[in-house]
């Protein structure tokens, strides 16, 4: 069988390495000359995939990428997995789905199998992606079959990947089910668990994403009253860590982001306005997640008053601009909102990033700055604003004067030399 992975980003690629090294013929489609280029030569561009598999499948001909969609005729089975974003009035933009449904529709074949797999409000399946295909007169669930299966890709896991994770699939009928999850069953060792419709599907991954916005919200919050209070709210999550049951810990940061968990809680608000119902916890929650960088600027600049230092002029070292650790994506990062503000209040930014060399914010280029002693004796404030693995956070303590800690990342340090808080 050929199976076609449309969208060959941090989930499509993975995926469809896993189906190469099954077996399948895998054709791979992207709109990006550049990305299809990579693929066709063996050349890996997702942290998670290992580069060996890679060029291993693509150099045996199991796996090669177009970006001409024609192609979509010959393969038996596809999976989309394009983005799903926010447009610029923070509602979904659903067009990278709609796009990929019409180019399938046009090589739609009777026993094809299509299967959605962006994160995405409940009902688009159904209500976007199933008339699309239906356009050309073939029926889902009769003439093809239609399911969602949501991506769980967790960039930067070393325990968890595309292979052995569990996997959810949800099919316009009991067959399209049980079509979906026996492709997946030949490819993945995780649990395949099915459910009822591609609905639920949608709603169980929206519910995860949700979960998380949510109670990285609660741990925001609480870290906020905590330090009003004078409590290190780091030593109450891990107290509260103790309880063996019913107790999962989150932890404060910088703000939220990524371009899901930010992102998906907002595409089940948009949908449920059309049921009249306004999702409370979930706009809270977006308020509490997005002062977090302004609460980072306010403690900074209580930080510099108290060493006689205005923010005004005073240069502030960020360590740290992907939006979480070990990882090179800055989308939606925290630290670019971060940066927004320091320089409204007129303070110099210099930014360092092991794994991002240059940021391009509002017109100006920030580079990073290699991470020596003088850099951090220099800087007015040091900002650990992420944490990856790969600091040397003794040094950081040595030489840095002030450091504002927004991830704990000083945790493992014995002494610390300068002046130190934590978010
Ligand atoms: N964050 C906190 N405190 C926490 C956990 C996370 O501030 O306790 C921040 C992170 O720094 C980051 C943001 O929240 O800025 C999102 O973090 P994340 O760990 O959820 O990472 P993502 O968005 O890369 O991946 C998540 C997946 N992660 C986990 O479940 C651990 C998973 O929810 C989804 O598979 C994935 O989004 C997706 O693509 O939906």
């Amino acid at each position: 069988a050929v199976i076609g992975v449309v969208g060959l980003g941090y989930v499509g690629l993975p995926l469809a390495v896993e189906k190469a090294k099954a077996g399948y013929r895998v054709i791979g489609f992207d709109i990006q000359q550049k990305r299809v280029d990579m693929v066709n030569q063996g050349i890996n561009y997702v942290g998670d995939v290992v580069d060996e598999e890679l060029s291993q499948i693509v150099g045996d001909g199991k796996f090669r990428a177009t970006t001409d969609y024609s192609e979509i005729a010959e393969v038996d089975a596809v999976a989309i997995c394009v983005p799903t974003p926010l447009d610029i009035y923070q509602q979904p933009d659903t067009s990278y789905v709609e796009a990929s449904a019409r180019e399938i529709a046009t090589g739609l074949h009777e026993g094809m199998l299509v299967v959605l797999e962006s994160t995405t409000y409940p009902g688009t399946t159904e209500e976007v992606v199933r008339p699309i295909l239906e356009e050309g007169g073939l029926k889902a669930g009769v003439d093809f079959y239609l399911a969602f299966s949501p991506e769980r890709v967790d960039p930067g896991n070393k325990v968890y990947n595309t292979k052995n994770t569990p996997k959810v699939v949800g099919g316009i009928t009991p067959t399209c089910t049980q079509v979906a999850a026996a492709l997946y069953r030949n490819v993945l060792d995780g649990e395949v668990f099915e459910v009822s419709s591609p609905a639920v599907a949608e709603m169980e991954k929206i519910l995860e994403n949700t979960f998380r916005n949510i109670n990285i919200a609660l741990a925001n919050e609480m870290t906020v009253l905590c330090n009003k209070m004078g409590i290190d709210y780091w030593e109450v999550v891990e107290a509260a860590k103790t309880k063996p049951y019913g107790f999962m810990p989150f932890y404060p940061g910088p703000g939220l982001g990524g371009h899901c968990i930010p992102i998906d809680p907002y595409y089940l608000t948009w949908k449920a306005r059309e049921y009249k119902y306004h999702t409370r916890l979930i706009e809270v929650a977006g308020e509490i997640n997005h002062y977090m960088p302004d609460f980072v600027v306010e403690r900074t600049m209580k930080m510099l008053n108290r060493h006689g230092k205005p923010l005004n002029g005073s240069k502030v070292l960020l360590l740290g601009i992907a939006y979480k650790r070990d990882i090179d994506d800055m989308r939606e990062s925290p630290a670019l909102d971060i940066i927004r503000l320091l320089k409204k209040h007129g303070a110099e930014v210099w930014i360092n990033d092991p794994h991002i060399p240059s940021v391009r914010l509002d017109g100006h280029t920030y580079h990073s700055r290699e991470l020596t002693g003088e850099l951090l004796e220099e800087a007015d404030i040091t900002l650990i604003t992420t944490d990856h693995s790969s600091y040397d956070y003794q040094l950081i303590a040595d030489k840095a004067r002030v450091i504002f800690d927004t991830r704990n990342g000083m945790k493992e340090v014995a002494s610390i030399r300068g002046d130190y808080e934590k978010i």
